[in-house]
């Protein structure tokens, strides 16, 4: 997945109150039942979760390092499902120390290539590209009136493609990969999954999950259904920005609070 930068998201935690309230028409959940469908528990055990789990976001240097507001961000977020959430002042193993000491029950972490959740006493781990595929099939569930039994195409085969196709299939979707890399078809063909590689037959399908990282709009209206529902963890997002504009409160679309509000929901 793309590496955040401080620009992005610096505004985030002022936004999260028009950030839920879309989401929430979007997808005719609200962020509590969302989160609950995503991580696969049920409202009510997520909601005592709430009263009884602190839970601590601890800033990891290694490699590129710190990315400036992530870990404020992130805890933003989870205090917006109203837990308890603090950042620690140290980072890495010592932060995870403070974590324990100062009673969190879970913690959240991210390196250059993981994003986790950790839940020690349960043994429970969400990794972000899983969670965050799974949230954003969820959304895309409530924004479409269900799933079973409806053709959904996947756009890119990587981390959080796969994940996608997973979940998809476990809500009933008929999935279909379309991925520009012949080898990613050839092995997913392999798995039985249906695949497409020709970029003219995504217009063929109103319901999208879009895990595509690549360029920028890249994706332009008459490329696309015109009943189309768009759900894209992509960063940056795929659509041009006319089609962004033709298709608006269509498309759903984060650059992380979908993902994180999952991974909780996922370790509760
Ligand atoms: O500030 C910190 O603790 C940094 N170590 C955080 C690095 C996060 C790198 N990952 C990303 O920017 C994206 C996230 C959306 C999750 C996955 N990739």
């Amino acid at each position: 997945m793309t590496r955040l930068q401080t620009d992005w998201i610096k505004n985030m935690e002022k936004e999260l109150p028009q950030w839920a309230s879309r989401l929430e028409a979007q997808s005719n959940m609200s962020l509590f039942n969302l989160a609950a469908l995503a991580g696969d528990i049920s409202r009510g055990r997520l909601k005592s979760a709430s009263w009884r789990t602190k839970i601590a976001v601890v800033p990891v240097t290694a490699g590129l390092g710190l990315i400036g507001t992530f870990c404020s961000q992130v805890a933003a977020i989870i205090r917006h499902m109203g837990f308890d959430v603090f950042v620690t002042d140290a980072t890495d193993v010592s932060g995870i120390y403070e974590a324990s000491q100062k009673g969190a029950g879970v913690v959240f972490l991210a390196d250059d290539t993981y994003f986790l959740a950790l839940n020690m006493s349960k043994n429970l781990i969400s990794e972000n590209s899983d969670a965050t595929a799974r949230g954003f099939v969820a959304a895309l569930e409530g924004a479409a009136g269900g799933l079973r039994d409806k053709e959904v195409l996947v756009i890119g085969g990587g981390r959080v493609g796969r994940s996608a196709l997973s979940f998809l299939k476990c809500r009933g979707a008929e999935v279909i990969l379309y991925d520009n890399n012949e080898d990613v078809l050839k092995e997913l063909r392999g798995q039985g999954v249906r695949t497409i590689g020709d970029v003219a037959e995504i217009k063929k399908y109103p319901l999208i999950v879009d895990c595509s990282f690549s360029d920028e709009g890249w994706l332009s209206k008459d490329m696309l259904h015109p009943d189309l529902l768009f759900a894209s963890p992509a960063v940056p997002l795929s659509l041009d920005s006319e089609a962004a504009e033709f298709y608006g409160d269509r498309i759903i679309h984060d650059l992380l609070q979908l993902g994180v509000i999952t991974m909780l929901a996922m370790v509760c």
